[in-house]
């Protein structure tokens, strides 16, 4: 009787944990009736595992939308969508909340920044701290970023640019967009004078770009297997090698400098010296402590969570401009004859950037104005979006609809990527060609604009949108004004410049080789 009693008691426990484990997900879910990436999909994560691992995201996510449509279950509990009505319009535009993976990503100092917060309250707070200073109109009319872009253009990029051209060398503009936007982002955070001189310091460059970039292999680990490293280091192994533990480091000791220098020009309110963003940051900071009436904030915490939110902004910011920057140039390196119009284009502004400098630049808002840069600059970030890959979040209590499929249970981890959502043929005909007429007024009916900026997403869309976005398109459209309307470039070597599939992405060789020929 106690045997059969034990053996009654097993089969119970065993008929439950295969409902719990197979027939529960598998056929009684709510999300059982979404299309699978494969079979395997409603139990277990391990096959997107695997294809994550491969450096597979994108081609994964891609493929499965083209075949099952605008909604699939990639795992017991994530999903992926890829239409703007019932889908990101409803997730990100409806501010559900960013999923774990972001801290654990890009988290540095054992703090969050604005972009890692999970939780909308906190993010709302410190977004509501920056957004003002980073709106189209205090960028337009900063004298600070109108000092620093004169600076950059005319004291560091185009000399340099004169130099290759005129002895006839060729050059590696992945490498030069490199320094150049981490040169634009730090003068805007920390003042001109106390920001970076990366373009014109090469060695510096090299050694930081290093640095920042060898910890990328080991991506994966902190998105999708975050325990890995720390159990495998009980037992004496490492997943993720000590050199990237040496290079955090050395990269946020880097940060906590530029800071503590941004600090000693507080007061100042010079341009060129004045901190902008960090200043905004820190006063805001001590403001909300204060009316809280809380307890003081520790001075040592306020310095790392403002080290942490500079250093998330100078890498978000300098690591997305330089690789549209390069595809650009790759582009147009291409389209010789695009060169040419928009050159025509670019004589038009007053004053032209004509080289060796005879004046200051003409102002941001007549360089935003002209509406082929504008087509060349968003058909790039089209077809080569920087951030190419998912950005999830997770579904909210007690359950949503996505795509016409309702009860999707809450804690649902959910993405969307920019690189399938700017490939739909019916809204981009011909995706994979690079066309900036498709964004051209005079070339379109208002009805394709509209729908075609619906599905634009370069830059995310909602409450967590690209902080930075003006910023990046008034350096994108400078650099690109200021390089076309007094050279001609030419490809010398684009091999592998495809990029690689991550969520930032990178040329897959790393380099971009151009000659610059003046005009
Ligand atoms: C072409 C250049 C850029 C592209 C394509 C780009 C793209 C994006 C995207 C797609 C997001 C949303 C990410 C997600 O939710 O997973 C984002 C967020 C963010 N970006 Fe950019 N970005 C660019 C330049 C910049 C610059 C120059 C800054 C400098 C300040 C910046 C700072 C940020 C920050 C702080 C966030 C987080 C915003 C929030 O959570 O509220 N980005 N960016
Ligand atoms: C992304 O996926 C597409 C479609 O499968 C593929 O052609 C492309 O090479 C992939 N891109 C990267 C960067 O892996
Ligand atoms: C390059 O930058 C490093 C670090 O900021 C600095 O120590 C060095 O003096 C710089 N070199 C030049 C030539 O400016
Ligand atoms: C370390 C450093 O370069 N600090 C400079 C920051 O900017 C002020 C104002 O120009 C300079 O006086 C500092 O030397």
């Amino acid at each position: 009787m106690a045997f059969s009693l034990s053996t009654l008691a097993a089969a119970i426990v065993a008929a439950l944990v295969v409902y719990k484990a197979i027939i529960y997900p598998a056929f009684v879910s709510p999300l059982a009736k979404i299309p699978n990436v494969h079979w395997s999909a409603p139990i277990s994560p391990a096959w997107m595992l695997w294809r994550r691992f491969r450096m597979q995201n994108n081609r994964t996510i891609q493929a499965a939308h083209e075949q099952l449509g605008p909604i699939v279950r990639l795992g017991p509990t994530e999903i992926s969508i890829n239409c703007v009505d019932g889908g990101i319009k409803s997730v990100y535009t409806g501010g559900f909340e960013k999923h774990e993976w972001y801290p654990r990503v890009f988290g540095s100092f054992g703090t969050v920044s604005m972009f890692t917060m999970t939780g909308s309250k906190t993010h709302s707070v410190r977004k509501r701290m920056l957004s003002n200073i980073y709106s189209k109109s205090t960028l337009q009319s900063s004298p600070h970023l109108r000092m620093a872009s004169n600076a950059v253009v005319f004291d560091r990029l185009l000399p340099l640019l004169h130099e290759t051209a005129s002895s006839d060398s060729p050059i590696d503009v992945h490498d030069m967009n490199q320094g150049l936007t981490m040169d634009f982002v730090s003068s805007y955070l920390f003042g001109l004078q106390n920001g970076t001189n990366h373009l014109q310091n090469h060695s510096y460059r090299k050694h930081w770009l290093h640095l920042y970039l060898c910890r990328k292999p080991y991506e994966f680990y902190h998105q999708e297997m975050p325990n890995l490293n720390g159990w495998m280091k009980c037992v004496g192994l490492r997943v993720i090698p000590k050199y990237c533990d040496d290079a955090n480091e050395m990269l946020d000791n880097w940060a906590l400098d530029l800071c503590d220098r941004a600090e000693q020009a507080m007061s100042s309110t010079e341009p060129g010296v004045e901190p902008i963003v960090y200043k905004q940051l820190k006063q805001s900071l001590d403001k909300h402590s204060s009316k809280d009436r809380g307890p003081k904030p520790d001075p040592a915490q306020e310095r790392l969570d403002i080290a942490c939110e500079m250093y998330d902004q100078l890498t978000a910011g300098y690591e997305t401009s330089a690789v549209g920057l390069t595809f650009l140039l790759w582009q147009l390196s291409k389209h010789p004859e695009t060169q040419t119009k928009l050159r025509e284009e670019l004589l038009t502004l007053d004053p032209p950037i004509t080289y060796p400098r005879v004046s200051e630049l003409p102002s941001a808002k007549s360089i935003d104005n002209l509406p082929l840069l504008e087509a060349i600059i968003t058909e790039t970030l089209r077809l080569h979006a920087p951030i190419p890959g998912i950005q999830p979040r997770v579904t909210p209590s007690p359950s949503c609809t996505l795509t016409g499929y309702s009860d999707i249970p809450a804690g649902t981890r959910v993405n969307a990527q920019a690189y399938s959502l700017h490939r739909n043929p019916e809204v981009f005909p011909d995706p994979e060609s690079w066309q900036p007429r498709r964004w051209l007024k005079e070339e379109n009916s208002c009805e394709d604009l509209e729908e075609r900026r619906r599905w634009f997403w370069a830059f995310g869309s909602g409450g967590r949108m690209c902080v930075g976005s003006n910023l990046a398109l008034q350096e994108m459209k400078l650099v690109a004004a200021a390089i076309y309307t007094n050279f001609r470039t030419t490809i010398v070597d684009d091999e592998n410049v495809e990029a690689n599939d991550a969520y930032t992405v990178k040329p897959s060789s790393d380099k971009l080789i151009l000659k610059f020929h003046p005009v």
